[in-house]
């Protein structure tokens, strides 16, 4: 049997909202006590997280006193210290106060752009302060429930003048942060601007500083779109844009679950784990997920350890899968090339276009070789139940 203990190369990391979640839905009140966020990093402690995460207002309420933010920071410090967990990424909270009741940096009132800036400049503060090197931008509230209120053009050009401010401001501090940018589609508004990975990535070239910015995608909001996860992250990974990642789980066509790593699409969360470690993905692995409703807080720790473990457990056969004879040998059938067609692939000219014209292809010939990917699909579900 493998060890399946976390490790801190793993760069397993929560939110305090995550493991800090008390159970709070649209139908009913909290079924946990909340814990101070000192509290809550010393239960990541033993579960074996590396790092935690924060919103400005998880930290310091957003009316606290200042003698009130100072004790607050100083017990949470004690307990890094304590744990020796870090702090890579911090967010700030836009959606949650009546002021974001219309967006933050879309809204329409430009005392709420203003406002948003404002914040989201101390939080980046903040974040620093505590050691972050990513920030993360998840624009829960920018969006409408009627196109009638609000411009989509506006509301794109508003997002980046916001991003180039802060990008801006992060320069003019010579803070080492990267942002990364968070899409959902929907939830709590009733569309989400830029609502994909892929929308991000394509509004992320038209800042001034795209070097500055890339994504954070999460599992539940592609599934919620209905999309391929995977295919979005290895989007990002190939143009050197993913710099963080919400992990957590989602049945297609529901609202936004945020159940434990690997709790509905195995597979799907196998081909993630495959993807991340076969391309040395090496910034943190972020829980952003919380315990069912059901659970105390022991049952909080068994979601964490469950996040952490189902990882390491399909990186494990991430690594038998890679390694196994069938499956390779498989894949070199169908991965086969000759070469005879490298006289017409890959940069174009205009003798290669012209060669290519005048070539004959057996096309029943060609589409008439099966491909073998039944067998190939079986044996990776035989990886997955354990009978390989
Ligand atoms: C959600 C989002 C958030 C963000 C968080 C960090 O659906 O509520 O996933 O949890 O990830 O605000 O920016
Ligand atoms: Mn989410
Ligand atoms: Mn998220």
């Amino acid at each position: 049997m493998s060890d399946y203990t976390p490790k801190p190369e793993n760069k397993f990391t929560f939110g305090l909202w995550t493991v800090g979640n008390v159970g709070r839905d649209p139908f009913g009140g909290p079924v946990r006590d909340a814990k101070s966020p000192a509290e809550l990093v010393r239960l990541l402690g033993e579960v074996g997280a590396y790092g935690v995460n924060f919103h400005d207002n998880d930290l310091i309420p957003i009316d606290a006193t200042p003698a009130e933010r100072d004790s607050i920071l100083k017990e949470f410090k004690k307990a890094l210290a304590d744990t020796g967990l870090v702090v890579p990424m911090a967010t700030t909270n836009l959606f949650s106060e009546p002021i974001f009741k219309d967006g933050a940096f879309t809204s329409n009132d430009p005392k709420v752009r203003a406002y948003a800036l404002q914040k989201t400049m101390n939080s980046i503060d903040l974040g620093v302060e505590l050691g972050a090197g990513i920030y993360v931008f998840w624009g829960g509230r920018e969006g409408t429930e009627t196109d009638a209120t609000k411009d989509p053009i506006t509301a794109i050009k508003r997002s980046r003048e916001a991003m180039n401010f802060l990008c801006e401001y992060v320069k003019d501090q010579k803070y080492d942060l990267k942002f990364a940018l968070e899409a959902k589609p929907n939830e709590p508004r009733g569309d989400i601007y830029n609502s994909t990975t892929g929308h991000m990535l394509a509004f992320i070239n038209t800042l001034d500083h795209p070097e500055m910015v890339g994504v954070n995608p999460e599992v539940a909001h592609e599934h919620m779109a209905g999309l391929n996860f995977v295919h979005g992250v290895a989007q990002a990974m190939e143009s050197g844009k993913l710099f963080h990642i919400d992990l957590n789980d989602q049945a297609f066509g529901r609202y936004d679950q945020d159940f434990r790593f690997g709790a509905v699409n195995l597979k799907s969360a196998f081909f993630l784990v495959k993807l991340l470690e076969d391309n040395k993905y090496d910034s943190s692995r972020h829980f952003d997920a919380h315990a069912y409703r059901t659970e105390d807080y022991e049952g909080v720790k068994d979601f964490a350890c469950g996040c952490m473990r189902t990882y390491l457990i399909l990186k494990e056969k991430a690594a038998q899968w890679n390694a196994d004879q069938e499956i390779q040998s498989v894949l070199a059938e169908i991965n086969a090339d000759d070469g005879s067609m490298n006289q017409y692939l890959g940069k174009y000219s205009a003798e290669k276009a012209n060669a290519l014209k005048s070539q004959a292809f057996d096309r029943p010939a060609i589409a008439g070789r099966g491909l073998k990917y039944e067998k190939l699909d079986q044996l990776t579900v035989e990886v997955l139940l354990g009978v390989r």
